[in-house]
């Protein structure tokens, strides 16, 4: 294009090769494991998925070579992005093309509604070659419509028909995935003959579980913000006059943030997980930022960095209760949506907020309120990557210091800024693991359809270890399944992981938070993610990756 120019470094990545894990180099066979039931409610989960339920695991072992038939097969990038989405097509599309070169790739537009509306291009050799080791999802686009109605169904099964697809892949988080599960299901029963598989992305990494390792896009992404708090850091510690709240993407689970700890050691770490666990109201979170505040000034140290997760506000117990209510009071509400002043708006919610709610919603910062009460997204929920959180703590922290500084308690400065990390890091340049890893999933879906699996989400395991000896295969999506609560009504889904109080890098955290409190030497200066170079450098895994693995093999050596 015109005033168009690649980067030399986007012009250099086009020609990167991922690399594979050795089994899939040469020529593959499957191997079927044990059979599979679901992480809880069994019983129920089988009759909702009576055809594809209890299928094996499988595993892609070298093997003999065989012939498999051409195959149309359709894509789709289902939420938001994340480093690698053009990875696992290219890896799609070349594990098809080994397969039976005739095979061919259609790319459906804007995420599931492209799938619904038939909007769709053929994705040939030279449009992915422009795409290969970028980041984005402009390829082809994401979306976030839900693909749930059995009407959406059929009109799937109709553009699959016309354009003779065998198979579509799903790449998406944990709900994209639970439509990918319902929808293998009904294809099955109406036997359509078209194949599902999932692929597991998202920068959050709450889309893990005992065979899922990690959700594509969290590797890159938290070493992207980790690399943004080093500098911050370096900042802060130079000029020694300002305290940084950062708040990191992540939506409700604290992945992100505990990873990005764990890599730069901050002074303060929030996790959602743990203070929903002690329960604690939001003034436990202010005085437990403004006491570390007050101890650094103590020594003279009138700065420092807080980390704060995006889904904070959801996990605070008061606080919960609140959004739960004005969820209630806004979703749908018409008369509210035409209301013209803030002021106006504001005086409707207290008049209609139980009195416990109102007087917690009468404390927030005003802005803060008015961003709980803007538009809800599409399954009825608060938006909360668009709540500035961090901010909230700011001022409320201040106002803490203020009173402090009145009763002689408080002698030190405080002077703070506001960080958003988030998009910044959801599309970058996927690093050397995510490439690898993404490629290595998009080609052992292709060999996931060739075998004619269906309802089977693309596994790639062992990934703390070399690329060589990473594990491909496939793991039936009902086995993570349960039943949840989902606005009023027990639905079947993908369970969630959170940040478990009880694994490795959050202990890790809870022993190492105490010295980064305290101290000024302690910080960590991660830097750029490097693709070129020494390979401790340049593959590099992330330190959650690291601490589970460790944790897996010693209950390993246990048993
Ligand atoms: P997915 O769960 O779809 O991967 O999205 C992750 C995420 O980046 C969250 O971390 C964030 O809260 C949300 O998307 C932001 O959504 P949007 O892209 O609609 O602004």
């Amino acid at each position: 294009m015109e005033g168009y120019k690649q980067s030399p470094l986007e012009v250099d990545r086009l020609s990167y090769q991922p690399k594979l894990p050795k089994a899939l180099q040469k020529t593959v066979s499957i191997k079927k494991g044990a059979a599979t039931t679901a992480v809880a409610n069994q019983t129920e989960i089988r009759n909702l998925f009576p055809i594809t339920y209890g299928a094996p695991l499988v595993e892609f072992v070298s093997g003999e070579e065989k012939s498999y038939s051409a195959v149309n097969v359709g894509v789709i990038l289902s939420g938001g992005q994340a480093p690698g989405g053009h990875n696992v097509i290219s890896g799609l599309f070349d594990g098809l093309k080994k397969l039976n070169p005739a095979s061919r790739l259609f790319g459906f537009l804007g995420g599931p509604s492209g799938l619904i509306d038939h909007k769709y291009k053929e994705l040939t050799a030279d449009i992915i070659d422009n795409y290969r080791n970028t980041g984005g999802f402009d390829i082809i686009g994401s979306g976030r419509t839900k693909l749930e109605e059995e009407e959406q169904f059929d009109r799937v099964a109709e553009i699959c028909k016309k354009l003779n697809i065998k198979a579509i892949v799903i790449v998406g988080g944990d709900d994209s995935n639970t439509n990918a599960c319902v929808l293998a299901e009904y294809f099955a029963k109406k036997n359509t003959g078209v194949q599902i598989i999932g692929c597991p992305k998202t920068i959050d990494g709450d889309l893990k579980n005992d065979m899922i390792e990690i959700s594509f896009g969290f590797d890159t992404a938290s070493k992207v913000y980790s690399e943004l708090i080093g500098n911050i850091q370096r900042d802060a510690n130079s000029s020694k006059k300002y305290w940084h709240f950062i708040r990191l993407m992540g939506r409700s689970a604290s992945h992100i943030t505990l990873e990005c700890a764990l890599q730069t050691h901050p002074n303060v770490c929030i996790i959602s997980e743990e203070v929903a666990n002690k329960k604690q109201h939001l003034s436990d979170v202010v005085d437990m930022i403004v006491k570390s505040v007050v101890e650094r000034s103590n020594k003279d140290y009138n700065f420092g960095t807080v980390l704060v997760p995006e889904g904070l506000l959801e996990f605070i117990p008061d606080m919960k209760a609140l959004i739960a209510e004005l969820n209630d009071i806004v979703a749908d509400n018409l008369e509210f949506k035409e209301m013209n002043s803030d002021t106006e708006k504001y005086a409707y919610i207290l008049r209609h907020l139980s009195p416990d709610n109102a007087s917690i919603f009468e404390s927030l910062p005003v802005f803060i309120a008015k961003q709980l009460t803007a538009d809800r997204d599409a399954h009825g929920n608060v938006q909360v990557s668009l709540i500035e959180t961090e901010k909230m703590l700011m001022e409320m922290v201040k106002k803490c210091l203020m009173l402090l500084k009145e009763s002689g308690a408080f002698k030190g400065k405080f002077n703070a800024m506001s960080h958003f990390f988030g998009y910044e890091g959801r599309c970058a340049f996927p690093s050397n693991f995510d490439a690898d890893y993404c490629y290595s999933l998009g080609y052992t879906s292709a060999l996931l359809i060739a075998e004619g699996k269906t309802g089977y989400m693309s596994l790639v395991k062992n990934t703390y270890s070399p690329v060589d000896e990473w594990i491909a295969g496939g793991v039936p999506l009902t086995s993570m399944m349960n039943i949840e609560r989902r606005n009023g009504k027990d639905v079947p889904v993908i369970r969630k992981a959170l940040v478990d109080l009880e694994g490795a890098p959050f202990k890790c955290l809870e022993q190492l938070r105490p010295i980064w409190a305290g101290a000024n030497d302690t910080y960590a200066f991660p830097g750029p993610i490097q693709f070129y170079g020494p390979t401790e450098v340049c593959d590099k895994r992330v330190r959650t990756l690291f601490l589970e693995d460790e944790a897996r093999r010693a209950n390993a050596s246990k048993k």
